[in-house]
């Protein structure tokens, strides 16, 4: 019998890069190679070549599993039975699906009542057991915290390594995509591990000789969960973009790092500007991304209106022909009531005649 295909995914693709050997078994999804899709509008109002890493392609629909294929399959490799997180949702779903695909347990604590639906289900769905706790995202990694060096258990937050080191694998396809690293890179930042994965990515890359220079780093947090920003943890985090609903992120020095290191800057968005941009984004360029990833656009759209803002890295970088890549971290599938609710959509009724549907539709 032939061998079965197995040659997709992050730690195929870039193996001497990751933390593993040929005795890890390798858990894999065929996540990574996500397109980097260029934005013909955002390129126009820019007067600059601007591309979305569209990370809701993955197979669970966010950029977590590239981080998961390597925390579950080094877990296996160390003989865990189980995998605990806490999770605003992303992080279980990939969790939970890595787990299932392992055959090990998984355990998911959420904030109750702030996890989109479609992310619910999906922990459900793959097998987890659930427990949503009366807290918030910060209580639930303390909690998840506590059963570190439990025999057998391991957590898969970003507060373990492996997930860092899956992730930077987006800047390598970016590189490779580009012929180069871009002269801005802007993602959303709940907990600051994706920043921090960027980052280290696009320094092992130019370290390799694959790239030549780095990209300024800008990250944006809801204002309502804006600690980085604030530089100050916040007790009680909100915002419409459950994903990023994050007080105190796990990894905050990382995220400070590839700021002053890049010399780029953590800024905010309002829901208000979140929601607009994510409806904007799918009705004009086809792309449907959940509301923590239009944060991403929100900010470029910020920078961009506010291009007299002093120090500003954007202002300072984007210059005709510059490269800005934004990473779209989720797929807007994962939350359509926050999309529908926003949008106030529902079809026009008619009766099954052509004459009622072409009425319906000059009224609609
Ligand atoms: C769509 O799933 O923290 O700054 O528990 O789901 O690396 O935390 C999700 C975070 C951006 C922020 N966009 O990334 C979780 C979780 C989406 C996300 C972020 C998340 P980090």
């Amino acid at each position: 019998m032939n061998e079965p295909l197995n040659d997709k995914g992050v730690i195929h693709r870039y193996r001497q890069f990751l933390p593993v050997s040929d005795s890890t078994p390798v858990i894999s999804l065929s996540e990574g190679s996500t397109p980097l899709i260029h934005s013909p509008r955002l390129s126009e109002k820019a007067g600059a070549e601007v591309y979305l890493k569209f990370e809701g392609l993955n197979p669970t629909g966010s950029f977590k599993d590239r981080g998961m294929t390597v925390a579950i399959s080094k877990a296996v490799e160390d003989g865990a039975k189980t995998v605990i997180c806490a999770s605003t949702g992303n992080t279980s779903a990939a969790a939970a699906a890595y787990a299932a695909r392992a055959g090990i347990q998984c355990a998911v604590i959420l904030p109750a009542g702030k996890i989109a639906i479609g992310k619910l289900a999906q922990a459900f769905v793959y097998g987890a057991k659930v427990v949503a706790i009366r807290g918030n995202f910060d209580d639930a990694l303390r909690i998840v915290r506590e059963f570190g060096g439990i025999d057998g258990v391991a957590i898969v937050n970003s507060i373990n390594p492996h997930r860092i080191e899956g992730q930077k694998t987006a800047s390598f396809e970016i590189i490779e995509d580009l012929g180069d690293a871009p002269d801005i890179h802007i993602l959303p930042v709940g907990n600051a591990g994706n920043i921090t994965a960027y980052w280290k990515g696009y320094r092992e890359f130019q370290a390799a000789g694959r790239s030549t220079r780095l990209p300024k780093m800008i990250g944006f947090q809801a204002a309502g969960s804006a600690p980085i920003f604030h530089n100050q943890p916040i007790e009680k985090p909100d915002t419409i973009a459950t994903a990023i609903r994050i007080g105190n992120p796990a990894s905050w020095q990382g995220a400070n790092n590839a700021v002053s290191e890049s010399g780029g800057c953590i800024d905010i968005v309002t829901d208000e500007e979140i929601l607009a941009a994510q409806a904007w984004l799918a009705a004009n360029e086809g792309v449907f991304v959940e509301p923590a990833s239009a944060a991403s656009v929100a900010g470029f759209l910020k920078c961009h209106s506010n291009m007299r803002c002093s120090g500003c890295p954007f202002s300072s970088t984007l210059r005709p022909g510059a490269r800005v890549v934004l990473t779209v971290t989720g797929h807007g599938l994962k939350d359509t009531e926050t999309a529908v609710n926003f949008g106030g959509f529902t079809p026009t009724e008619a009766d099954a005649n052509l004459a009622s549907v072409r009425a319906a539709l000059d009224k609609s």
